[in-house]
């Protein structure tokens, strides 16, 4: 493991009470996510992390040993960088333009002013020959803002969403400086390597570099990239899950929705990219069909509030509810609705008991990075039971390959996988479940950071011939 001191960037500081003003739930939760995944490694060397405090100015203490170093953001700054240049046009194009991008020249201009300024923080807390690790679409500039600052660290990029094709890359206007940002890097790692071929492609056409998939020659320097599939902390989940007032938790939760009851179970950020349009559909036509009968089967769709101040997210959540008021009020009966929506965040453990309850969960994503959720259920099936019904456009499908896996788009596809899942025989479920569940115990979050950051040191070593 790398001896070197580290500094983190991201977006956010890792701290619980850390909740974006827009209700956003993304990996940056502690504890778990990465903050967790890292608090080992972080202890082994100095450590320090920069990033959004979640208001405009300082605030903090430390995490356990971790520094926290702060980035105020004006209101303006952060809709500019946050919700409109990170959130409006980069979220959207990336993952396949499933919702139009938005290109407003004011938001480029905020989003390279902030992340100079992410720059220069890290460049004032890091040690000589200190590892910078950045992460997300919401740094893309930084790490060549960051080498021209300090050309003595070692600089890693991680891009946690999906990287896209050249088709889709080269609507960008300002794509050339983004790619040269990306490229400040020594390493770029990605969830999937169809992102790494896409990176390798992107560099060639736009800056007729020399590129292979896993090493692009910028000048005299080599990027090296690959792919590193982002996990949860699989043993905390599996814990959880077994943990009495957990598995007392889940018990009830079968018992208020009706103990014969299957229970179809979905969790998502309340985004466009979930695919909790498409699914609402096909289950609709389940019902409308009577191939699925609300007396003996129940989907519980989990969205918690996202992005809220974006407008797209808005309309987003006005739709999804008009739909589940729909469902409900066509198919439900008193006492029994056909779908329980909860548009609210829930901790841990209550997360861990309905994974607990479900028969079927329900991730179909029309396109997505890795997806936690996916193997949080798998986490929790301590007893092999259980149903995945997984997306082939999420990342987590590369690595859950014994789910039921699904086209979200195809809608009859989608509605015949339900169907199969609910149906399935305990013996192949447990079968398939198994796979899953070997799978994810060899590959967890801290083999995850253990991968990346290995391979950030190995770069280093190359570029200064150091003995290994
Ligand atoms: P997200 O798009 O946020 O992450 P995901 O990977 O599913 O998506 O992670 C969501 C996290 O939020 C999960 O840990 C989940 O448990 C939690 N969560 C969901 N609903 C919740 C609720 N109601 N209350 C509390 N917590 C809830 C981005 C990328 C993904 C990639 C991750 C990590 O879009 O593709 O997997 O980063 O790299």
């Amino acid at each position: 493991m790398p001896r070197r001191s580290l500094v983190v960037v991201a977006n956010r500081l890792p701290l619980d009470d850390n909740a974006a003003p827009d209700g956003a739930c993304e990996w940056r939760r502690s504890p778990g996510g990465l903050t967790g995944a890292l608090h080992t490694i972080l202890q082994q060397a100095p450590a320090t992390w920069v990033g959004w405090g979640g208001g405009p100015g300082p605030r903090l203490p430390n995490v356990g040993s971790v520094r926290l170093r702060p980035v105020a953001l004006t209101a303006d700054e952060q809709r500019g960088y946050y919700e409109g240049f990170a959130n409006s046009t980069l979220w959207p194009l990336y993952h396949d333009a499933v919702q139009q991008p938005v290109f407003q020249r004011e938001w480029w201009d905020t989003y390279r002013a902030v992340n100079q300024r992410f720059a220069e923080a890290a460049a004032e807390v890091a040690g000589r020959h200190a590892a910078v690790w950045v992460q997300d679409y919401h740094l893309q500039l930084l790490p060549r803002m960051l080498r021209e600052l300090r050309p003595d660290l070692l600089i890693g990029f991680f891009m946690h969403i999906p990287f896209p094709p050249p088709e889709l890359f080269m609507q960008l206007p300002r794509r050339v400086e983004l790619l040269h940002g990306m490229l400040g890097a020594d390493l770029v790692g990605f969830q999937r390597e169809q992102a790494a071929h896409n990176l390798a492609q992107l560099a060639r056409k736009l800056l007729g570099a020399e590129a292979a998939d896993h090493a692009i020659h910028v000048g005299p320097r080599t990027v090296r990239t690959g792919a590193f599939p982002v996990s949860i902390d699989v043993s905390e989940m599996s814990a959880l899950a077994t943990r009495p007032d957990v598995v007392a938790h889940a018990g009830q939760l079968r018992h208020d929705l009706g103990e014969s009851k299957r229970v179809l179970l979905s969790v998502d950020r309340l985004d466009y990219t979930k695919g909790i349009e498409h699914r609402l559909t096909a289950y609709r036509e389940l019902l409308r069909d009577g191939d699925v009968k609300v007396r003996d089967t129940v989907l519980v769709q989990v969205a918690v509030p996202s992005r809220e101040r974006v407008e797209s997210y808005r309309d987003l959540r006005d739709r999804i509810e008009g739909e589940v008021g729909r469902i409900n009020g066509e198919y439900g009966r008193v006492g029994e609705p056909a779908i329980h929506y909860l548009n609210q965040p829930f901790d841990r453990a209550q997360l861990a008991a309905l994974y607990r309850a479900a028969d079927v969960m329900v991730v179909t994503p029309l396109r997505d990075g890795m997806n936690l959720v996916a193997k949080e259920f798998v986490a929790a099936r301590g007893d092999g039971s259980g149903a995945l019904v997984l997306s082939e456009f999420a990342g987590a499908a590369a690595e859950l390959s014994t789910a039921f896996l699904v086209n979200p788009h195809d809608l009859d596809g989608l509605k015949q996988t339900l169907l199969r899942a609910l149906e399935a025989d305990p013996a192949d479920l447990r079968a398939r479940m198994g796979a899953m569940r070997r799978h994810l115990a060899e590959h967890d979050i801290y083999a995850w950071a253990r991968a990346y950051l290995t391979a950030l040191d190995h770069t280093g070593r190359l570029a200064q011939r150091l003995p290994n």
